[in-house]
């Protein structure tokens, strides 16, 4: 029953029906953020890829526009797939994407605005001399895996680089295309970086990152103080991986630091279902945003059902931790915009071991909430054991209902009142033999609906916090059927897709609970109903 829409969101970015997925193109231009997205115009299941378009003045309330990009030329008659735009100097944006053109092969083409003097970019034009990269007998490049052109960046020596995913076999790496013009790009010898048993590199990002502020960097940006972020979407996984790293540019190379994995095994943006996602440089306010593809927990069917597939997350603003270890992430500040005044407050309080308390006075279907705990003692801590590395599989194996000395304990967000459904994020505080603690984060999807059909996977992360020495922080933005988490002030982040039957619009539930023997303190919650944004 398409008028029975429960799960439809109220401030995260969709469309009012139909599949969506990878965001693309983000920019900014003429104050005016723009939007575009992989659509199907046709119905709820992937397929007749266009780029839909939104723009916003504040990256929360969007005003929709006609697709830019569909297929029109022979580089792009089966599809116009995902890609980036650069603002080449002199304020002028352009678009590079991917088009499947007649043998199916994947070719990377151009498109300019058509009137620069329209901040809305509703028209953009195709270069007749598409493709302007694509598979031959010479470059060896595999057709079927030579996609989604990052953002672009000027080298000193003023050429232009872009790089394009790609694979062989389980190699997955990064191909680099130089160009003086931007017209006519050559393939360079050897690629930007390459990692075995990878597999396909989808939706590559590329850009420096300040060591010593949190402001963001303009892609081109070299020098003193500054990493660069090389992030991958692996096909095999659906993960978004990345590490820090040093970029040469006279030799176009990226190396990870030390100590940093890439690949499968290292870090992820977001621990829960995020994916194909892409920053750019928000030059209004200096700061570096990433967009992510939140997509579906339901089943293809449920999709069909409710007319609608997959989701954008909360834009993030994303810069270098302290520990210049790993990124951190929080949602654009524009979000509180949306807060509905005053929160509902608590402040000291203490759990006790097994307490579950209702935070009650808030649209809990349509919630921002941040939560701190204080612990002053972890001696009552369970002890941690070094092969315990793989977060996801610990937070399977010990999940909310199984108690430990210190969690789990955290919110229990779209809880219907009979504890039937519920869906858990929590922290658990484990101690190392020297005593140094070590902290998890889940989020347990397990009782998060009675239907069966739903992927109700748990999701985990190790989060790089000292609990005695910072308040151990949690925010999660609830919206219907997203519960999209951030930990440790946004050291670990997990997003979450689910689907309750019964606790639904009003009849959901807040709680913040505590399932440990020991009991813990709430240092502050603060929980806000959360207003509609306009969208569509
Ligand atoms: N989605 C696009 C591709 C990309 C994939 C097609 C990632 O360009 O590799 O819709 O989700």
């Amino acid at each position: 029953d398409y008028r029975f829409q429960p799960y439809r969101t109220g401030y995260h970015f969709q469309p009012p029906w139909h599949w969506i997925n990878d965001p693309n193109g983000p920019m900014i231009y003429k104050g005016i953020y723009h939007l575009f997205y992989q659509y199907n115009p046709k119905g709820a299941v992937w397929g007749n890829i266009v780029w839909a378009h939104s723009t916003s003045r504040d990256l929360i309330n969007w005003f929709p526009h006609p697709p830019t990009i569909f297929p029109s030329q022979k580089s792009d008659v089966n599809g116009c797939w995902s890609g980036s735009a650069t603002i080449l100097p002199g304020e002028k944006p352009v678009i590079l994407y991917t088009g499947i053109d007649p043998d199916k092969k994947q070719v990377q083409n151009i498109a300019y605005p058509k009137d620069l003097s329209d901040p809305y970019l509703k028209e953009w034009v195709k270069s007749d001399k598409n493709p302007l990269m694509a598979p031959d007998n010479v470059n060896n490049i595999n057709a079927s895996s030579f996609r989604d052109p990052t953002t672009a960046w000027q080298g000193p020596d003023n050429i232009w680089r872009v790089a394009i995913g790609s694979k062989i076999n389980d190699l997955g790496f990064a191909i680099l295309y130089k160009s003086k013009d931007f017209l006519n790009w050559v393939k360079a010898k050897r690629p930007l970086h390459a990692t075995r048993h990878t597999g396909m590199w989808e939706c590559v990002d590329f850009y420096p990152v300040a060591t010593n502020s949190q402001c963001g960097l303009d892609t081109s940006t070299l020098g003193p103080n500054v990493k660069h972020v090389l992030k991958i979407s692996l096909d095999d996984t659906k993960h978004d991986y990345y590490t820090i790293g040093s970029y040469n540019y006279t030799t176009d190379k990226y190396t990870p630091d030390k100590g940093l994995i890439d690949g499968d095994a290292g870090l992820k943006y977001d621990y829960g279902k995020f994916y194909a996602s892409k920053t750019f440089f928000d030059s209004a306010k200096n700061r570096r945003i990433l967009w992510g593809w939140i997509n579906e927990s339901q089943s293809v069917a449920d999709d069909i059902k409710k007319g609608w597939a997959g989701v954008q997350a909360i834009p993030r603003n994303i810069y270098l931790d302290g520990s210049g270890k790993q990124l951190v992430q929080w949602p654009v500040s524009e979000l509180e915009q949306l807060r509905s005044s005053p929160p509902v407050n608590v402040f000291d309080k203490r759990l006790e071991a097994g307490e579950l308390h209702e935070v009650t006075g808030v649209t809990a279907a349509q919630a921002d909430v941040e939560i701190t705990f204080e612990i002053t003692d972890i001696s009552k801590a369970e002890e941690y054991r070094p092969r315990w590395t793989h977060a996801q599989w610990l937070c399977n194996t010990k999940n909310a209902s199984v108690r430990g000395g210190l969690g789990p304990f955290g919110l229990r967000v779209l809880a219907s009142s009979d504890s039937q459904e519920y869906t858990s994020v929590f922290f658990r505080v484990f101690k190392k033999a020297d005593n140094k603690p070590v902290v998890l984060m889940c989020s347990d999807q397990s009782r998060s609906s009675l239907n069966e059909d739903n992927d109700k996977t748990t999701y985990g992360a190790f989060v790089d916090v000292d609990p005695i020495k910072e308040k151990l922080s949690l925010r999660s933005l609830i919206d219907h059927s997203i519960v999209e988490s951030f930990g440790g002030s946004g050291r670990a982040c997990i997003t979450a897709r689910v689907y309750p039957i019964t606790a639904i619009e009003d009849k959901a539930r807040l709680y913040a609970f505590n399932n440990a023997t020991e009991g813990v303190t709430i240092s502050t919650l603060s929980a806000w109903s959360m207003k509609k944004a306009q969208i569509s």
